[in-house]
């Protein structure tokens, strides 16, 4: 109950908070499997951060540390992607305000990228191909009241299939909606501590 009014006084009625919905550091994956998150904000879960078409999964070095890798980015734009999905909690929706990774794409890696949430394009751009790590972020305001979000980062523009691309501090940014109960619902509550106090009074 006390953390239910914390967060009502820190947010608003509206129980609004700007913040960090999940990262993704990749310091504890393993080569071979998906990587978990390394944050996700309570009011949501996510998946793993996977790298689709059957293509083995590396954690070189990182920005810092570790990030994910793949070669094999051969082929058209939604070919070749990494992705997770970024669920709400029951009584939640969330609203994505800024999204950023940083990258390496190899000189034979892909050259192009583009974002996709929920099948709908938040961004798009040109790797610099290179020994580097390079940083993008992006402001997005189109995804909003959202209760799932499947995130994909395309790459494509290579015919080198060896080349390779890492990824690292894939970061979401934005604000979660926690439904405060109606008053029936309070008032219920309310009843039920009143019950409880004289159960507890009773005891002693
Ligand atoms: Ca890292």
């Amino acid at each position: 109950m006390k953390s239910i009014l914390t967060l009502i006084v820190a947010c608003g009625v509206i129980s609004q908070c700007h913040a960090q919905l999940v990262t993704y550091d990749f310091e504890s994956g393993v080569d071979g499997s998906a990587a978990p998150a390394s944050y996700v904000d309570g009011d949501l879960s996510t998946s793993d951060f996977a790298i689709n078409a059957g293509r083995s999964i590396t954690y070189p070095a990182g920005n810092p540390g570790q990030a994910i890798s793949a070669t094999g980015w051969t082929g058209n734009e939604g070919d070749k992607y990494m992705e997770f999905t970024l669920s709400a909690n029951a009584g939640v929706t969330f609203d994505i305000v800024q999204l950023s990774f940083d990258y390496r794409s190899t000189g034979s890696g892909p050259t192009q990228w583009s974002i996709s949430i929920n099948g709908s394009s938040a961004g798009s751009g040109s790797f610099t191909t290179d020994s580097n790590y390079h940083s993008t972020l992006l402001d997005l305001s189109t995804f909003s009241g959202l209760t799932s979000a499947n995130v994909r980062l395309n790459g494509f523009g290579t015919t080198f299939g060896g080349g390779r691309l890492s990824v690292d501090n894939f970061n979401l940014d934005g604000l979660t909606f926690v439904q405060v109960p109606e008053p029936s619902t309070w008032a219920l509550m309310g009843g039920g501590l009143v019950l409880l106090a004289a159960r507890l009074r009773r005891r002693r």
